[in-house]
């Protein structure tokens, strides 16, 4: 059995009683999931949630069309339009806010009371939150235009059967360089160990980039659960840090525009953005490899608008829809159908490319060591 139908397994048993919670603790922490995933299956758990089987069978009655929908999306990841013409045709009120890490999303999401009915978690989060129990299954009957997905994005080993999520966009992590003042970059993580650009440098502020790009300098996998090779991380990383003039993700780009920085660490599309202000802006995928990453719509459990949420999921996959989003922010879109209605598309990485390309996965335990190595560097 794979891990994640053993983990949906053991929980499925601790739900009815034929597990105690104390073995489902040695066997989930056996089967490699993190503490803080156990204690939030054990949360989930002690509030006598329903089975996801069953819960998958309730969800494919919606009831009516709400009024109402909130968004909670990662920034300018939306064309401008996508919004005022739902709300335009479903008579739906949107309230659209964004967030800029998934450590963020969730823990708002865990706060409880967020609110919100939609939520755009990267791969490594999904499982996470499907076993703490901060996700709702899909009905299926209401997304009719499923099969517009690119095969490839369909039944995706982080979410099998698409049981939780849909693909909405995919990008790289890699860095964006000005092309007026850096002749000859290194495709290389190393370009940010060079003092010749210190204080013009920025790296992501997100513990899995920042870490995952210093793993893979050093020929590891950014899913490294090895603490030799997490202190060795750490060590470059702050070797880095003193030429760095801040952690910042998709807020650099106005940085970049106007000359503050001239080398960032960050996403293809919102290197993509920057350069319709600023034409003198590459991109490069360094030679040690980097991450390739699926963001998908999810509906979190405590949603209280998942008629009009699956409704806005729906409008997301028609083609016309989902390439105006790939449109403005200038990823690729997993929607194959969009793709033929576009004029550039981001093609998807050849099979060279997918040689220096990784997915993030879900850590398991070594998440706390993370956690713990990322505020050490934070803090350094
Ligand atoms: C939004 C891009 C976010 C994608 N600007 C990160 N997974």
């Amino acid at each position: 059995m794979d891990r994640p139908t053993e983990a949906a397994r053991l929980i499925d048993d601790l739900k009815s009683g034929r597990l105690s919670r104390r073995a489902f603790v040695s066997r989930a922490s056996a089967l490699g999931l993190g503490l803080s995933t156990i204690g939030l299956i054990l949360t989930a758990c002690g509030k006598g949630e329903e089975k996801p089987a069953a819960a998958a069978q309730q969800g494919e009655q919606l009831g009516e069309m709400e009024k109402e929908l909130n968004i909670y999306n990662w920034s300018d990841y939306i064309a401008e339009d996508t919004i005022p013409n739902f709300e335009k045709e479903f008579g739906v009120k949107v309230t659209y806010d964004t967030f800029e890490s998934n450590e963020e999303m969730v823990a708002k999401l865990q706060a409880g009371a967020s609110g919100y009915d939609l939520v755009v978690p990267s791969n490594y989060i999904v499982p996470v939150m499907v076993a703490g129990g901060l996700a709702a299954p899909l009905a299926k009957s209401y997304l009719t235009n499923l099969g517009n997905l690119a095969p490839t994005f369909v039944n995706p080993v982080f979410d099998p059967g698409n049981t939780y999520s849909i693909a909405y966009q995919w990008g790289t992590t890699g860095y964006a360089y000005r092309t007026d003042k850096i002749q000859n970059p290194p495709d290389s993580w190393s370009v940010f160990l060079d003092a010749k650009y210190k204080g013009k440098m920025t790296q992501m502020d997100d513990m899995r980039d920042v870490i995952g790009a210093w793993l893979r300098y050093r020929g590891k996998s950014l899913n490294s659960t090895v603490e030799a090779e997490l202190q060795a991380a750490k060590a470059d990383a702050l070797a880095s840090k003193k030429n760095l003039k801040a952690y910042i993700s998709a807020p650099v780009k106005g940085q970049l525009v106007s000359g503050d920085v001239w080398i960032a660490q960050l996403w293809n599309g919102d290197t993509a953005q920057a350069k319709k202000e600023q034409p003198n802006l590459g991109y490069i995928l360094p030679k040690e490899g980097c991450t390739i990453w699926t963001d998908s719509l999810m509906i979190p459990k405590s949603a209280p608008h998942k008629r009009a949420a699956h409704e806005f999921i729906n409008y997301v996959l028609r083609p016309e829809v989902g390439a105006a989003i790939s449109n403005f922010t200038g990823y690729g879109s997993p929607n194959q159908a969009s793709m033929a209605a576009m004029e550039t598309p981001v093609p998807y990485p050849t099979a060279e490319e997918f040689q220096r390309l990784e997915y993030p996965k879900d850590l398991g335990e070594a998440g706390a060591l993370w956690d713990q190595i990322w505020t050490e560097i934070k803090s350094a």
